[in-house]
Protein backbone atom coordinates (compact mmCIF):
# COMPACT_ATOMS: atom_id res chain seq x y z
CA UNK A 1 0.00 0.00 0.00
CA UNK A 2 1.62 3.30 -0.80
CA UNK A 3 0.81 6.26 1.08
CA UNK A 4 1.65 10.01 0.03
CA UNK A 5 3.89 11.35 2.16
CA UNK A 6 2.12 14.60 4.29
CA UNK A 7 4.05 17.39 5.40
CA UNK A 8 2.70 20.01 7.64
CA UNK A 9 3.43 23.15 8.89
CA UNK A 10 2.36 23.50 12.28
CA UNK A 11 3.02 27.65 12.94
CA UNK A 12 1.40 27.56 16.42
CA UNK A 13 1.03 31.00 17.90
CA UNK A 14 3.97 32.80 15.60
CA UNK A 15 4.09 35.09 12.58
CA UNK A 16 1.96 38.25 11.92
CA UNK A 17 0.04 39.33 8.45
CA UNK A 18 2.93 40.52 6.65
CA UNK A 19 5.74 37.51 7.70
CA UNK A 20 2.75 34.65 7.42
CA UNK A 21 2.27 36.25 4.05
CA UNK A 22 6.23 36.14 3.30
CA UNK A 23 6.34 32.50 4.85
CA UNK A 24 3.87 31.12 2.62
CA UNK A 25 4.99 32.52 -0.65
CA UNK A 26 8.84 31.62 0.24
CA UNK A 27 7.15 27.57 0.49
CA UNK A 28 4.78 28.01 -2.62
CA UNK A 29 8.07 28.85 -4.37
CA UNK A 30 10.23 25.69 -2.85
CA UNK A 31 7.55 23.02 -3.66
CA UNK A 32 6.74 24.08 -7.44
CA UNK A 33 4.17 23.56 -9.34
CA UNK A 34 4.05 19.69 -8.93
CA UNK A 35 5.31 18.59 -5.28
CA UNK A 36 5.84 14.50 -5.01
CA UNK A 37 4.45 15.04 -1.36
CA UNK A 38 1.28 16.78 -0.14
CA UNK A 39 2.37 20.09 1.80
CA UNK A 40 0.10 21.75 4.61
CA UNK A 41 0.32 24.82 5.81
CA UNK A 42 -1.20 25.57 9.10
CA UNK A 43 -0.96 29.52 10.47
CA UNK A 44 -2.94 30.67 13.66
CA UNK A 45 -6.63 31.01 13.05
CA UNK A 46 -6.42 34.65 12.61
CA UNK A 47 -4.04 34.26 9.80
CA UNK A 48 -6.14 31.34 7.66
CA UNK A 49 -7.26 34.11 5.08
CA UNK A 50 -4.67 35.96 4.44
CA UNK A 51 -2.49 32.58 3.83
CA UNK A 52 -4.92 31.15 1.86
CA UNK A 53 -5.12 33.78 -0.73
CA UNK A 54 -1.03 33.47 -0.20
CA UNK A 55 -1.36 30.19 -1.55
CA UNK A 56 -4.44 30.00 -3.91
CA UNK A 57 -3.86 28.23 -6.86
CA UNK A 58 -0.43 26.49 -6.14
CA UNK A 59 -0.01 22.99 -4.84
CA UNK A 60 0.15 24.06 -0.74
CA UNK A 61 -2.87 23.57 0.69
CA UNK A 62 -3.94 25.06 4.17
CA UNK A 63 -5.03 23.63 7.45
CA UNK A 64 -6.84 24.78 10.76
CA UNK A 65 -4.70 24.04 14.37
CA UNK A 66 -8.32 23.57 15.82
CA UNK A 67 -11.29 23.80 15.70
CA UNK A 68 -15.28 24.09 17.88
CA UNK A 69 -17.09 21.26 17.57
CA UNK A 70 -20.42 22.90 17.16
CA UNK A 71 -22.48 24.67 14.81
CA UNK A 72 -23.03 28.71 14.63
CA UNK A 73 -24.09 29.99 17.83
CA UNK A 74 -23.09 31.82 20.89
CA UNK A 75 -19.55 30.27 21.64
CA UNK A 76 -17.80 33.53 22.24
CA UNK A 77 -13.84 33.20 20.56
CA UNK A 78 -14.42 29.82 18.66
CA UNK A 79 -14.21 28.89 15.20
CA UNK A 80 -16.25 26.07 14.16
CA UNK A 81 -15.62 23.77 10.65
CA UNK A 82 -17.79 25.10 8.00
CA UNK A 83 -16.16 28.74 9.35
CA UNK A 84 -12.59 26.34 8.24
CA UNK A 85 -13.70 24.88 5.41
CA UNK A 86 -15.00 28.71 4.11
CA UNK A 87 -11.87 30.25 4.20
CA UNK A 88 -9.97 27.13 2.56
CA UNK A 89 -9.04 24.80 5.46
CA UNK A 90 -8.79 20.75 3.98
CA UNK A 91 -6.99 19.87 7.08
CA UNK A 92 -7.34 20.19 11.04
CA UNK A 93 -4.84 19.46 13.62
CA UNK A 94 -6.77 18.17 16.95
CA UNK A 95 -5.69 16.85 20.35
CA UNK A 96 -1.77 18.87 20.03
CA UNK A 97 -0.16 18.16 23.05
CA UNK A 98 0.00 21.67 23.63
CA UNK A 99 -3.75 21.76 23.64
CA UNK A 100 -3.93 18.52 25.94
CA UNK A 101 -1.13 19.95 28.18
CA UNK A 102 -2.17 23.56 28.33
CA UNK A 103 -5.91 23.80 27.95
CA UNK A 104 -6.99 20.63 29.12
CA UNK A 105 -7.94 18.53 26.22
CA UNK A 106 -8.88 15.42 26.92
CA UNK A 107 -9.13 12.18 24.24
CA UNK A 108 -13.31 12.59 24.64
CA UNK A 109 -12.49 16.04 23.37
CA UNK A 110 -10.35 15.30 20.68
CA UNK A 111 -13.20 12.89 19.12
CA UNK A 112 -15.80 15.48 19.33
CA UNK A 113 -13.48 17.11 17.48
CA UNK A 114 -12.88 14.67 15.09
CA UNK A 115 -16.28 13.82 14.22
CA UNK A 116 -17.36 17.91 13.89
CA UNK A 117 -14.30 17.69 11.72
CA UNK A 118 -15.60 14.80 9.68
CA UNK A 119 -18.87 16.01 9.08
CA UNK A 120 -17.39 19.53 7.58
CA UNK A 121 -15.11 17.69 5.32
CA UNK A 122 -11.90 18.86 6.70
CA UNK A 123 -9.22 16.08 7.34
CA UNK A 124 -8.19 15.12 10.68
CA UNK A 125 -4.67 15.14 11.86
CA UNK A 126 -5.03 13.83 15.57
CA UNK A 127 -2.14 13.83 17.39
CA UNK A 128 -0.90 11.71 19.85
CA UNK A 129 2.12 11.35 22.19
CA UNK A 130 3.44 10.32 25.48
CA UNK A 131 5.32 12.18 28.20
CA UNK A 132 8.87 11.68 28.88
CA UNK A 133 8.01 10.26 32.10
CA UNK A 134 5.56 7.78 30.08
CA UNK A 135 8.20 6.58 28.38
CA UNK A 136 10.38 6.03 31.22
CA UNK A 137 8.29 4.51 33.47
CA UNK A 138 7.34 1.75 30.19
CA UNK A 139 4.22 3.01 29.49
CA UNK A 140 4.34 4.55 26.16
CA UNK A 141 1.93 2.08 24.18
CA UNK A 142 -0.39 1.46 26.93
CA UNK A 143 -0.72 5.97 26.76
CA UNK A 144 -0.69 5.68 22.76
CA UNK A 145 -3.08 3.17 22.84
CA UNK A 146 -5.57 4.91 25.08
CA UNK A 147 -5.27 7.92 23.62
CA UNK A 148 -5.61 6.36 20.12
CA UNK A 149 -8.79 4.11 21.12
CA UNK A 150 -10.70 7.78 22.86
CA UNK A 151 -9.76 9.86 20.64
CA UNK A 152 -10.96 7.64 17.44
CA UNK A 153 -14.02 7.09 19.42
CA UNK A 154 -17.38 6.14 17.53
CA UNK A 155 -15.24 6.20 14.01
CA UNK A 156 -16.43 3.94 11.61
CA UNK A 157 -13.90 1.98 8.54
CA UNK A 158 -14.77 4.46 5.62
CA UNK A 159 -14.00 7.38 7.36
CA UNK A 160 -11.10 6.22 9.69
CA UNK A 161 -9.09 5.22 6.17
CA UNK A 162 -8.82 9.22 5.49
CA UNK A 163 -7.67 10.85 8.61
CA UNK A 164 -4.20 11.63 9.56
CA UNK A 165 -2.50 10.34 12.50
CA UNK A 166 0.54 12.26 14.39
CA UNK A 167 2.92 10.72 16.35
CA UNK A 168 4.12 13.38 18.59
CA UNK A 169 6.56 12.44 21.76
CA UNK A 170 6.02 15.16 23.74
CA UNK A 171 9.70 15.22 25.31
CA UNK A 172 10.74 15.61 21.89
CA UNK A 173 8.44 18.69 20.94
CA UNK A 174 10.71 21.79 20.69
CA UNK A 175 13.14 20.90 22.80
CA UNK A 176 15.70 19.76 19.76
CA UNK A 177 15.63 16.42 21.20
CA UNK A 178 14.12 13.81 18.35
CA UNK A 179 12.71 9.85 18.49
CA UNK A 180 15.22 8.33 16.71
CA UNK A 181 14.05 6.77 13.24
CA UNK A 182 14.20 3.48 15.02
CA UNK A 183 11.78 4.89 18.17
CA UNK A 184 9.86 6.55 16.18
CA UNK A 185 9.05 3.43 13.57
CA UNK A 186 8.53 1.47 16.34
CA UNK A 187 5.68 3.55 17.97
CA UNK A 188 4.66 4.12 14.12
CA UNK A 189 4.07 -0.03 13.45
CA UNK A 190 2.59 -0.37 16.91
CA UNK A 191 -0.31 2.89 16.03
CA UNK A 192 -0.58 1.15 12.51
CA UNK A 193 -1.08 -2.41 14.31
CA UNK A 194 -3.49 -0.87 16.93
CA UNK A 195 -5.61 0.82 14.04
CA UNK A 196 -5.91 -2.87 12.26
CA UNK A 197 -7.84 -4.16 15.54
CA UNK A 198 -10.11 -1.12 15.75
CA UNK A 199 -10.60 -0.91 12.01
CA UNK A 200 -8.96 -3.60 9.18
CA UNK A 201 -5.84 -4.16 8.28
CA UNK A 202 -6.62 -2.85 5.08
CA UNK A 203 -7.75 0.79 6.40
CA UNK A 204 -5.22 0.60 8.82
CA UNK A 205 -2.55 0.49 5.76
CA UNK A 206 -3.94 3.55 4.34
CA UNK A 207 -4.00 5.61 7.13
CA UNK A 208 -1.37 8.19 7.31
CA UNK A 209 0.64 8.68 10.12
CA UNK A 210 3.11 11.57 10.68
CA UNK A 211 5.98 12.03 12.55
CA UNK A 212 6.09 15.16 14.87
CA UNK A 213 8.79 16.34 17.66
CA UNK A 214 12.19 18.83 16.44
CA UNK A 215 12.05 17.18 12.76
CA UNK A 216 14.21 19.71 10.57
CA UNK A 217 16.08 19.01 7.20
CA UNK A 218 19.62 17.43 8.80
CA UNK A 219 16.84 14.50 10.32
CA UNK A 220 14.00 14.34 8.15
CA UNK A 221 15.06 11.89 5.46
CA UNK A 222 16.29 9.36 7.87
CA UNK A 223 12.55 9.77 9.19
CA UNK A 224 10.71 9.67 6.58
CA UNK A 225 12.82 6.44 4.85
CA UNK A 226 11.00 4.38 7.77
CA UNK A 227 8.08 2.48 6.16
CA UNK A 228 5.51 3.54 8.86
CA UNK A 229 6.08 7.12 8.84
CA UNK A 230 4.14 8.64 6.28
CA UNK A 231 5.27 12.31 7.01
CA UNK A 232 5.85 15.09 8.93
CA UNK A 233 4.34 17.51 11.57
CA UNK A 234 6.80 20.16 11.61
CA UNK A 235 6.84 23.32 13.94
CA UNK A 236 9.83 25.30 15.00
CA UNK A 237 11.23 24.49 11.28
CA UNK A 238 8.52 25.21 9.21
CA UNK A 239 8.73 29.17 10.54
CA UNK A 240 11.67 29.03 8.21
CA UNK A 241 10.71 28.56 4.05
CA UNK A 242 14.63 27.31 3.54
CA UNK A 243 14.10 24.82 6.28
CA UNK A 244 10.51 23.87 5.66
CA UNK A 245 11.42 23.12 2.37
CA UNK A 246 14.46 20.93 2.90
CA UNK A 247 11.81 18.95 4.75
CA UNK A 248 9.86 18.75 2.01
CA UNK A 249 12.71 18.07 -0.12
CA UNK A 250 13.33 14.85 1.88
CA UNK A 251 10.10 13.46 1.77
C1 LIG B 1 5.54 19.24 17.60
C2 LIG B 1 6.04 19.99 16.43
C3 LIG B 1 4.88 20.45 15.58
P1 LIG B 1 8.41 21.10 16.82
O1 LIG B 1 4.64 20.06 18.34
O2 LIG B 1 3.63 19.95 15.86
O3 LIG B 1 6.77 21.10 16.87
O4 LIG B 1 8.77 20.67 15.43
O5 LIG B 1 8.80 22.53 17.10
O6 LIG B 1 8.89 20.15 17.85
Amino acid sequence: MSRQTIIAGNWKMNTRCESAVALAKGVVAAVGEKPTVQVVLCPPAVYLHTVADAVAGTAVELGAQNLYAAEDGAFTGEVNAAMLTDVGCGYVILGHSERRALMGETDADVSTKLHAALAGNLVPIVCVGETLQDREANQTEAVIETQIRGSLAGLDEVRAAGIVVAYEPVWAIGTGKTASPEQAEEVHAFIRSLLGELFTTDVAAQIRIQYGGSVKPSNAKELLGQPNIDGALVGGASLKAEDFAGIIAAG
